[in-house]
């Protein structure tokens, strides 16, 4: 029987493997996000199955012993897991475009970026999913990260972190930034992305939100902060919104928003509240 896009539950068969490689991921999944966009902007073939994570099928753990996705099937029965693992691997398996920084500093310069990202990453799970655990310190070090962020990208002076092009740090530190802003959709007001503060992180997230491959994947916040809800609810709800539904055969959303709506999600998302 094909795959049908669902997210697969304990008792539901593995779908045959096509031939292609194939990652498992589940729809909210920032890290799977991840493999997805360098997928896509490399015009990879290969097939997408989602995961239910909340009733796993049992075949996940033949895959990934510790049973979280992504995972990448690279040959039938042979898995990698791991996004660090994972997207370097996609870089170097398929070298068009390559999308890692060349020179050993400038890879390093960009580890330094996703490692002290990793804070904002953290206040971001207990915003979102844990929100009585929120406590000043969750919202400063948050802050500062970003703020940090901000700094590398006014400092390298260019539309992406990589250059002219989104290369693999701007595709790392996407799938986040996407979420950030879905956060005051929860009532999470104090971890707003506005754009009195941030009006050189806004730019650049407009400028990611023009590449095909981030528009090929990317939810808007409303998706978000459906899910986020769901899952603080104890049942996570992985269905999106019709208008960004999603083609299986190709990974692709089949009806992407203009990219005019796209651009109006981000300001209205980043409006300073008014007093
Ligand atoms: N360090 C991992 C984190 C992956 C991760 O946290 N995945 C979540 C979904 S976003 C997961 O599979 N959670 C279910 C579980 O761990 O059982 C990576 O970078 O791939």
């Amino acid at each position: 029987m094909e795959y049908d896009g669902r997210h697969l539950q304990k008792g539901d068969p593995l779908p045959p493997f096509s031939g292609k490689p194939r990652l498992f991921s589940m729809r909210f999944c920032p890290y799977a996000e991840r493999c997805v966009l360098m997928l896509n902007a490399k015009k990879v073939e290969y097939d997408l199955v989602f995961i239910d994570l909340s009733n796993k099928p049992e075949w996940i753990f033949t895959f990934n012993p510790k049973g979280s996705v992504p995972i990448l099937e690279y040959e039938e029965g042979k898995a990698i897991f791991e996004s660090s693992i994972i997207t370097s691997y996609i870089d170097e398996t398929y070298p068009y475009p390559a999308l890692q920084a060349v020179g050993s500093l400038k890879r390093a310069q960009d580890k330094v970026v996703v490692e002290l990202l990793s804070t904002a990453q953290a206040a971001y799970y207990i915003a979102a999913f844990n929100a009585q655990a929120i406590k000043p310190e969750t919202v400063l070090s948050y802050h500062r990260s970003l703020e940090i962020l901000q700094k590398d990208i006014a400092g390298r002076g260019t539309t992406y972190l990589a250059g002219d092009k989104p290369g693999y740090i701007d595709y790392i530190v996407w799938p986040f930034l996407e979420r950030y802003i879905a956060l005051h959709l929860v009532g999470r007001h104090e971890f707003a992305i506005t754009e009195d503060k941030y009006d050189i992180l806004i730019k650049y997230m407009h400028a990611m939100k023009k590449d095909p491959a981030i528009q090929s994947y990317s939810l808007e916040p409303e998706n978000h902060a459906k899910y986020i809800e769901s899952r603080v609810k104890g049942k996570p709800d992985y269905s999106i919104d019709s208008t960004n539904s999603f083609d299986r055969k190709n990974n692709k959303i089949i009806k992407p928003k203009k990219v005019d709506s796209y651009q109006e999600s981000i300001e209205m998302h980043t409006k300073k509240p008014s007093m």
